[in-house]
């Protein structure tokens, strides 16, 4: 039997930038067009993003009977560095065994902390693998590895449940996150995903903190071909939902999308706002949004499991897309949020392209990080 024979070359966009730009003051009211002058870094971002205007996906078409295997060597490939952490250490103190001895275990505790699982998600895979490989009659013995692999599917698969938009129209999606984790970009792919989809999508530029945040929303927007709903840099973000919510329902818009300002989990006023904003969606329709979806980047490690808790207790997170995958060695922390928050992974974000978001599918993911063949 061969483990983690293959490798792959490093992921493009391994270093990926991760902005801490902290929430700017908010700049006074200006007209939407791109600014000239003043906020060079947004700026140059939103110019930057759209000279990179991705190129329409090179994947085989759907219903090809290559797709499955391309999309999952795809997969595989954005999350080489974290294969390199997790399948490697692993490989190393796992590999042939097939009793759990005290010896064994503390190694396999050592990997799994290191992989970022975190003490208690590492502590719950132990306990859970201890009890496979008890049920197991020694006739049907099998390998610590391959119980190992069942236990990991076995967690994710519980947080496994993909996003239905159809449930309802407008299908309204509120995206919430810190600083820098992906968020619209995130909406980016998934207005494109969505328009492939067949479906009518619109945006909304909530985030009016950030200066430029607005213009790198309306990039995305005039590259898929979507409406973006949006008021001026500093405007009342709550009031720009609510217009675009009504401006949705009227066009009959099948999916909308709504952007947040990043904002960093301890700081309470901010979340404040975010509750607020979530309670004057509610004033058009109690059932809006339908969808929290928290944007964790995977690089931030167990800060994300934090982040996660937090934006939890402010707005009932609904669903959970964790981006940067390809760009970090620390994909283990996608095990400690689905343990620790209990929520829905929708997403995986692999890539920067339009198509590097993905279902999140507990066997694939287990597999394109482990190599278990
Ligand atoms: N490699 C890689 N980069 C990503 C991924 N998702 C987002 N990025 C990059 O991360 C950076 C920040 O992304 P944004 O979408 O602007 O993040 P944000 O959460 O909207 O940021 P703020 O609005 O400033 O809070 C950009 O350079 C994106 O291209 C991903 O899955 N992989
Ligand atoms: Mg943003």
């Amino acid at each position: 039997m061969k483990f983690f024979k293959r490798r792959t070359k490093p992921a493009s966009g391994a270093d990926a930038e991760s902005s801490s730009d902290g929430v700017n003051a908010p700049s006074s009211a200006q007209p939407l067009a791109p600014q000239e002058d003043g906020n060079r870094d947004g700026a140059d971002r939103v110019k930057q993003e759209a000279a990179q205007d991705p190129p329409v996906s090179s994947q085989p078409s759907a219903g090809h009977p290559d797709e499955k295997v391309g999309m999952f060597e795809r997969l595989r490939s954005g999350l080489s560095r974290s294969r390199g952490q997790f399948a490697e250490g692993l490989a190393n103190v796992v590999l042939g065994k097939k009793q759990l001895d005290p010896a064994l275990l503390e190694a396999l505790e050592e990997q799994l902390i290191m992989a970022d699982l975190g003490l208690d998600t590492t502590e719950r895979v132990l306990e859970s693998l201890r009890h496979r490989l008890d049920r197991k009659d020694l006739a049907a013995e099998e390998p610590v590895m391959t119980a190992l692999r069942e236990t990991l599917v076995d967690l994710l698969a519980e947080h496994q449940a993909p996003l239905d938009v159809r449930l309802d129209q407008p299908f309204v999606i509120l995206v919430v996150g810190v600083n820098g984790a992906g968020k619209t970009t995130t909406i980016g792919k998934l207005a494109h995903r969505y328009k492939q989809q067949g479906l009518n999508v619109m945006l909304a530029a909530g985030d009016t903190f950030r200066a430029a945040a607005v213009e790198q929303l309306q990039v995305w927007g005039e590259r898929h071909d979507v409406p973006v709903i949006a008021q001026h840099t500093g405007a009342d973000s709550a009031s720009v939902l609510y217009d675009a919510i009504e401006a949705a329902t009227a066009r009959k818009v099948d999916v909308l999308i709504a952007d947040t300002a990043g904002r960093l989990q301890n700081k309470t006023h901010l979340m404040d706002e975010l509750s607020k904003v979530v309670r004057v969606m509610k004033k058009h329709n109690d059932a809006v949004p339908h969808e929290v979806l928290l944007v964790l980047d995977a690089g931030t490690g167990q800060n994300a499991v934090s982040q996660a808790v937090e934006f939890d207790q402010a707005v009932g997170i609904s669903g959970v897309a964790v981006t940067k995958l390809d760009g970090t060695a620390r994909g283990g922390v996608l095990f400690a949020i689905a343990d620790k928050l209990r929520r829905p992974i929708r997403f995986i974000g692999v890539g920067e392209q339009p198509d590097d978001l993905r279902d999140f599918s507990a066997t694939e993911f287990v597999d394109a990080l482990v190599d278990f063949q």
